[in-house]
């Protein structure tokens, strides 16, 4: 506040930097927190600031007490989640008080959200001071488009499940409809959480809840790269970066930027200095490390001690090492304004990032974009989400300190040709990704979501179809029914089934109609059907379509299939069964499975990867075909599949009703052979040519006791 009134400037920090400049684009409104506590002003000056805001910056203020910013701010966001976030789980203070607050406080913000917004508009939720305002909005919006994003690493399900909340939280987040983090690694931490807590399976990284499908990704933040990479030719720069040449001239320059913050690795990053140049006598005085720290979140104890313990090795440092005209560090404990930032970039031989978390770190892509010259190494962090992208710089483990020192070096002296080649190809990438194309990238998938959700309930079988299927079905004379076993009939893996099954029983109803052909159609192996259906009058067309019969007949091969190419795959499935704990191999006359349903799923997800790629490469001259279903890869001829067997005996009469229902891909073939006034009917969400959607096998059970039941 000024004597003028109220002064607004922007917030600093990584999220704030990326989104302005879609908040400047875009027909957009920011709902946020002014910044001031609202007990420190009086009411009308509220009024004014929440005014100026809408009317200025497109934006909504919520007001937040002093109080709220004491318990929800500083107590539950950074002394529980950030701390346990960034895999410091010793640091967080789990209070239920703090609790309540932070779901008061987001309580609060989806009032202020429901105030401007539709049930048609997109809404995009920012990180995890606000993991459970989605769930809140889609209870009022629910044809809304939710995102959220999580700009601080999503940590391991062995982390996260400490949190005395966890499961409100991913509730909280699943009510969104695209959820977004920077790097795989979080997005598979989180799908790998859902799984074990929320007891949600995952396909392809769509998470099916609630009705809907839920779609996470990775999103790898970018910058602004104009504005950084046009920065060294602005006047104002230029004269900053002249000054830090004059004031170090004969010094190389070491830089190291960063909030306050115990999960940057600031005090290791000194003492790895020191470790360099207690190494390395020849660069004294020859080299100075600039520590920027811009002070946070001060009033969080855990913040005081670390502003301690960095001024300590600061000046142990510069006491041990330091001479008269000669400073090792120069530390400043302020933001530098952004001239002075960038400047301070263009002249860094060398930029020192090493977090022992950090969801991405935008500090090393702001340097790489600022330096026009290709010139300067950067020495980061494995840890930092960054690090996935910028392959090029010098990875270290921050908690290695003879590494860092050795990094250090590496850095100072790496060659020129070798500096323009990392930053060149670092450039491109970041040219490319730029922040523009990160908003818009997470704004066409949220689009893309929320149309694939739209097909979905324009296809529901809903009440109204039901009852013309029926229609259709008792009108008809002949009528031909296909349906798939696992995850249709049954649920997907169901050890045995009994033939007195209640969806058995339902079959075994329909097949006694002498008007009705009913066919099971399966992967699995004839003998197993054969126990299930044993005096049923149904037809089965087993393996995928190796095999069928018609109710009271004999089993015939369908195709000319062969086996020999298994002598080759078997012993490849083997070895992965002994490198994949919890794998088995299971043979059947004209397939081979492996079977990876009792493995580790993120061991099995990448051996499932390099198994394909193994018989790939190896079984090119035979044609063979890979199926993957829940849990197993089924390798098999290519000329057999479902469809093929399903057309054949489409082909054996006329029909006047017709319906297919299945569950997973193998079954695709199968609904697109059907005639476009065939029912199909797919069971889940997912992408599916069905006409039709029902939700879990329960659905597929009272369907077609439905038409069981129905009367001729
Ligand atoms: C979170 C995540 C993630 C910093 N000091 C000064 C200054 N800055 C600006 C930088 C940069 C931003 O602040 C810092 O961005 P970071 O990415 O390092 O980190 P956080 O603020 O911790 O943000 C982080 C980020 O969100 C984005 O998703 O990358 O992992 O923790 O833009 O330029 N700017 C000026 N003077 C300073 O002294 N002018």
């Amino acid at each position: 506040m000024s004597a003028g009134g109220p002064e607004f400037a922007p917030s600093m920090g990584g999220l704030a930097t990326g989104l302005l400049s879609l908040h400047e684009q875009e027909d957009s409104l920011w709902v946020g927190w002014s910044g001031i506590p609202s007990d420190s002003v009086s009411t009308e000056t509220e009024t004014v600031i929440a005014q100026r805001l809408r009317d200025e910056h497109k934006s909504v203020a919520v007001p937040l007490s002093s109080d709220e910013i004491e318990d929800f701010y500083y107590g539950f966001c950074n002394n529980i989640i950030w701390p346990l976030f960034h895999y410091f789980p010793t640091y967080a203070d789990y209070e239920t008080r703090l609790w309540d607050r932070y779901r008061q406080v987001n309580e609060k913000f989806a009032r202020a959200v429901l105030e401007v917004a539709d049930d048609d508009d997109t809404i995009w939720v920012h990180d995890y001071q606000l993991m459970l305002l989605p769930q809140m909005l889609k209870r009022e919006l629910p044809h809304s488009r939710i995102g959220f994003f999580l700009h601080i690493p999503f940590p391991s399900y062995e982390i996260f499940r400490l949190l005395p909340w966890r499961e409100e939280i991913l509730a909280g987040i699943l009510g969104s409809d695209l959820v977004g983090f920077h790097t795989y690694d979080y997005a598979r931490h989180f799908l790998s959480s859902v799984r074990r807590i929320v007891g949600v399976e995952h396909q392809m990284a769509n998470i099916k809840h609630d009705n809907r499908v839920i779609k996470v990704d990775a999103f790898p933040m970018g910058i602004d790269y104009e504005k950084y990479s046009t920065a060294a030719e602005r006047p104002s720069v230029q004269q900053e970066a002249e000054s830090i040449r004059s004031q170090l001239s004969g010094q190389r320059i070491i830089l190291s930027v960063d909030r306050l913050d115990y999960s940057k690795g600031i005090p290791m990053r000194i003492r790895a200095y020191r470790r360099f140049l207690e190494e390395h006598p020849e660069y004294h005085q020859k080299v100075t490390l600039i520590l920027i720290v811009a002070p946070s979140r001060t009033e969080v104890p855990h913040y005081k001690q670390l502003k301690r313990d960095i001024e300590e090795l600061v000046s142990i440092t510069n006491g041990s090492f330091g001479t008269i005209g000669w400073t090792p560090i120069s530390y400043f404990y302020r933001p530098f304004p952004f001239d002075q930032l960038t400047a301070t970039y263009t002249q860094s031989d060398v930029l020192l990032v090493t977090p022992l978390r950090d969801g991405m770190n935008l500090i090393a892509k702001e340097y790489i974009a600022a330096r026009r010259d290709y010139r300067g190494a950067i020495v980061l962090s494995e840890t930092a989400g960054a690090a996935r992208e910028l392959g090029e710089a010098i990875l270290i483990n921050p908690n290695n300190e003879p590494q860092i020192a050795a990094a250090i070096l590496q850095a100072l002296e790496m060659s020129e040709e070798e500096q323009d080649e990392n930053n060149r190809s670092m450039h491109e990438r970041l040219k490319r990704y730029d922040i523009h194309y990160w908003a818009g990238d997470f704004m066409d998938k949220l689009e893309a979501v929320s149309r694939l959700q739209e097909s979905f309930r324009a296809r529901t079988l809903t009440e109204a179809v039901r009852s013309t299927l029926i229609g259709d079905y008792r009108a008809a004379q002949r009528r031909l029914i296909f349906v798939d076993y696992d995850g249709t009939l049954v649920h997907t893996g169901s050890k045995k089934t009994s033939p007195d099954d209640a969806g058995i029983r339902t079959v075994g109803l329909l097949a006694a109609d002498p008007q009705n052909e009913v066919v099971v159609i399966s992967g699995r192996p004839r003998e197993h059907l054969q126990e299930v259906f044993v005096d049923l009058p149904v037809g089965i067309i087993a393996g995928h379509g190796v095999w069928y019969k018609g109710k009271s007949d004999q089993w015939h091969l369908t195709e000319a299939v062969t086996s020999d190419w298994k002598e080759i795959v078997l012993p490849i499935l083997q070895l992965y069964c002994d490198r994949t704990p919890g794998t088995r191999v299971d043979e059947s006359e004209y397939s081979l499975v492996w079977n990876y349903r009792k493995a580790q799923p993120e061991l099995a997800a990448i051996r499932l990867s390099e198994l394909k790629d193994a018989i790939t490469s190896i079984t090119a001259n035979h044609d063979l075909s890979l199926l993957e279903r829940t849990n197993v890869l089924e390798i098999k001829n290519s000329t057999v599949s479902k469809g093929r067997a399903a057309k054949a005996w489409y082909e054996t009469g006329e029909w006047d009703f017709v319906m297919a229902i299945g569950d997973d891909w193998t079954d695709e073939d199968m609904f697109t052979m059907l005639r476009a006034t065939d029912y199909s009917i797919k069971v889940g969400i997912d992408l599916s040519h069905a006409r039709y959607f029902v939700e879990s096998p329960q659905a597929v059970r009272e369907l077609l006791a439905q038409i069981a039941a129905a009367p001729d």
